[in-house]
């Protein structure tokens, strides 16, 4: 088994493709704005969620995925190869317009899944991003309906931003499968689990964070298209899924530990909530100790999982460092 040794700038590598994304979600809601249908309020309450400061997190994941197995298609795991990444030309524009819709519709869905969250129904939050609340701003009504909106200019801007490129069947299917991610047996499902205080803490996790965290990485692989073809093996899309659970796991056990040590300007959000609304987190179950050593395991098993895929060669190790950015962030 080989493994790489390139290292890579994730600063580098995130900024260019993070602009990319920002300037894409820009774009298409400016073009749904133009709508004379939609009122005004409503693309209000919009823009002001899906806009405010994300990681984009699950974007860059999704394309993070699409580059690694057309990198591998193309041969950039052969030691002959190098590609530096670190470097902004390098970007690969082609790439980015096979998923730019779906990364987009990703972050659309998530946008509205913080909405819902946090409204006085659910988890009750007036602080997100650093902002006040979408319900806090809008109220309630308004905070509920942009959500919905949001979830179906999704699927919409899904269909009508795929390039002909990516084949109707890919589409279908990626359709298909952000339905169950998002859905009864993803986070909705996820957020009921945690709604009733079940016990199962990693399936809540699973469901409600993970699905999506998973789909994002296997549909950008899905998206992969060389000359109308498919690039991503089965052995890749399982793996990724998986991997995508594991980073998900340790995305929400890490976002446990912020709850408890993280401060509001740092994480952009009213910390101690979990404790003060007595919720089911990995901390409460296995405290904190149990939350850092079930990280390192899951920073191994993720690792493993890549690197017995091949998945960790190409272009660099960049699935690698999202994994490590999960697990080691601070906000
Ligand atoms: C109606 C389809 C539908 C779903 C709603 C409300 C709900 C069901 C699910 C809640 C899902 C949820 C909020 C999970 C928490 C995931 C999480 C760790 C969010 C924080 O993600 P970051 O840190 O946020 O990536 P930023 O702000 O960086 O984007």
């Amino acid at each position: 088994m080989m493994t790489k040794t390139h290292s890579l700038d994730m600063q580098a590598y995130t900024k260019p493709r993070r602009d990319a994304i920002e300037s894409e979600l820009e774009s298409v809601l400016s073009k749904w704005e133009n709508d004379k249908r939609v009122p005004m309020i409503l693309s209000e309450s919009m823009r002001y969620s899906l806009m405010s400061p994300g990681k984009r997190m699950r974007a860059l994941l999704c394309l993070a995925a699409c580059e690694t197995v057309l990198y591998i298609k193309n041969g950039a795991h052969s030691e002959s190869q190098d590609y530096d990444l670190n470097n902004f030309n390098q970007f690969n524009k082609t790439v980015f317009e096979q998923v730019k819709a779906l990364a987009c519709s990703i972050e659309m869905i998530h946008a509205m899944s913080l909405i819902h969250d946090d409204l006085p129904c659910l988890d009750n939050d007036d602080m997100r991003r650093g902002k006040a609340t979408n319900h806090v701003v809008f109220g309630e009504a308004m905070a509920l309906l942009a959500g919905d909106a949001l979830i179906l200019r999704a699927v919409e801007n899904i269909i009508e931003g795929t390039p002909e490129s990516v084949s109707k069947d890919a589409v279908l299917e990626v359709i298909k499968e952000l339905s169950i991610a998002a859905g009864a047996p993803g986070m909705v499902g996820g957020q009921v689990f945690d709604l009733l205080k079940d016990e199962d803490v990693k399936r809540i996790h699973d469901e409600k964070t993970g699905a999506l965290i998973a789909f994002s990485l296997w549909s950008g692989a899905r998206f992969a298209m060389k000359d109308g073809v498919s690039v991503a093996t089965k052995e890749q899309l399982d793996a990724l899924r998986e991997f995508g659970l594991v980073l998900g796991l340790a995305f929400q056990i890490a976002d446990d530990l912020l709850d408890i040590n993280g401060s509001a300007e740092v994480i952009g959000k009213t910390p101690g909530k979990d404790v003060a609304s007595d919720k089911v987190t990995w901390v409460s179950i296995f405290g904190e100790d149990g939350a850092r050593k079930k990280l390192s395991q899951l920073q191994e098993q993720g690792e493993a999982l890549l690197t017995d895929h091949n998945l960790n060669f190409a272009p660099l190790p960049v699935l690698f460092e999202l994994l490590r950015f999960a697990i080691t962030r601070s906000h």
